[in-house]
């Protein structure tokens, strides 16, 4: 049975948010990004226009654009505008999935004779978020690009063809034609090294891909291969997941210099597991999940996940599974930027019953709570932990 997906993005969304809180910035090259030497988080169209993209080095945003408005990134505000949206959303189906803080999934099955035409309700999707959003004045606003088509894939390429505010439908019957000369590289699942591989077979549109015999993609590329065709034939059954990503608390820093000094990394990573745990305990959170975010002075971005038995927010553990996930970790290039982030919440308090018997996570648990008040009363800096804790 053939289904109705609709897949929104929201156009250069923290530069836009900026935009609306202020609409003297309409119009106007607003880049949005790290303030020490962080990179670019978004960029607004204007400022696109002189080449600034994200992820690109402020400096180089700089040279490129000096009369851009640099901003700061407000994570905070960008949350609560995306909860906003994503409301919008979810009133339309209830099988809404959510993938990123502005973009999401929705699924039409079954909510065609309430809504009528799936055109209708992209459009009043953009009217919502439209009038939503917009504040003080109605030419600040939010908008947004929409991609309808009978999968998940399709959607979410279509939404990128025509932004900002686009609206591409893809019937079913024009699957093919869309995607024939479409670039290999628009498919899910293909970075720059995918791309190069795809490049050296001479595969450069979707095209070329059914060229192939399906026999020898999958000896190259392994299960992908076989992916890569049903991709290039226009079919993915992936079905819209209706819940929120995952909820991670976490915390990051980029250094003053490029790195491979494991003590430097682990002096960084005591200060977030410091961090992290002393959030998670004001907030009553454990996590079970601890991630290492390392990205490389290439920017190329690695994470190395552990689960523990059992959710935590001692600053110890956190810690330290952080440093045995770094340890594994062979380090080649040097770090420009570190994170630890705790995720997989739940598990509650889960203390032992026998009286007298603290388990050793209970006593850690104490510790922390112990240095939480003391700093709480007298300050951050009156208890600092050796970095061998
Ligand atoms: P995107 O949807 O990729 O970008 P965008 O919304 O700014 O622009 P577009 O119109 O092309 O969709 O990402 C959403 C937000 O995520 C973006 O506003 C800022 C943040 N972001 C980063 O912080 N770093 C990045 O490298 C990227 C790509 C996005
Ligand atoms: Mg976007």
């Amino acid at each position: 049975m053939s289904r109705t997906i609709l897949h929104i993005d929201m156009d250069a969304f923290f530069a836009a948010v900026e935009q609306v809180d202020n609409p003297a910035l309409k119009g106007k090259p607003v880049i949005v990004g790290g303030a020490k030497r962080g990179v670019v988080s978004t960029a607004s169209y204007e400022a696109r226009k002189y080449g600034v993209r994200s992820a690109m080095p402020i400096f180089e945003a700089r040279r490129r654009c000096p009369q851009g408005i640099f901003l700061p990134v407000r994570m905070k505000r960008y949350q609560e505008v995306s909860q906003k949206v994503m409301a919008i959303l979810e009133a339309v189906s209830p099988l809404v999935e959510q993938v990123s803080i502005d973009e999401a999934f929705i699924d039409l099955a079954g909510t065609e004779r309430l809504h009528g035409d799936c055109i209708q309700v992209a459009i009043r999707i953009k009217e919502r978020i439209w009038s939503e959003t917009s504040r003080r004045c109605a030419e600040a606003c939010l908008t947004c690009s929409i991609g309808i088509a009978p999968n998940k894939f399709l959607a979410k390429i279509a939404s990128d063809m025509q932004k900002p505010d686009g609206l591409t439908i893809v019937p079913e019957e024009e699957v093919q034609n869309f995607l024939k000369e479409l670039p290999a590289n628009k498919l899910p699942g293909i970075g720059p090294k995918s791309e190069e591989a795809l490049r050296r077979l001479g595969i450069l549109i979707v095209a070329d891909i059914l060229r192939f015999p399906p026999g020898l993609l999958q000896r190259k590329f392994g299960k992908y291969g076989l992916r890569l065709v049903e991709l290039a034939q226009g079919i993915d059954d992936s079905p819209v997941i209706p819940c929120r990503p995952a909820k991670s608390m976490g915390s990051e820093d980029t250094f003053p210099e490029d790195t491979t000094d494991i003590n430097i990394l682990k002096k960084q990573l005591l200060s977030q597991a410091e961090e992290v745990g002393e959030r998670l305990r004001s907030d009553g959170l454990k996590g079970r999940t601890i991630t290492l975010k390392l990205k490389h002075s290439d920017f190329t971005l690695v994470t190395r996940s552990h689960s523990l038995k059992e959710a935590t927010y001692a600053t110890k553990i956190l810690y330290d599974t952080a440093v045995m996930l770094l340890e594994r970790y062979d380090l080649k290039t040097p770090v420009r930027l570190i994170g630890l982030a705790v995720s997989n919440f739940g598990g509650g308090q889960q203390y032992s019953l026998l009286p007298g018997v603290e388990k050793e996570t209970e006593k850690l648990e104490r510790v922390d709570h112990a240095i939480d008040r003391i700093r709480e009363k007298l300050g951050r800096q009156i208890i600092t932990r050796g970095s061998n804790l």
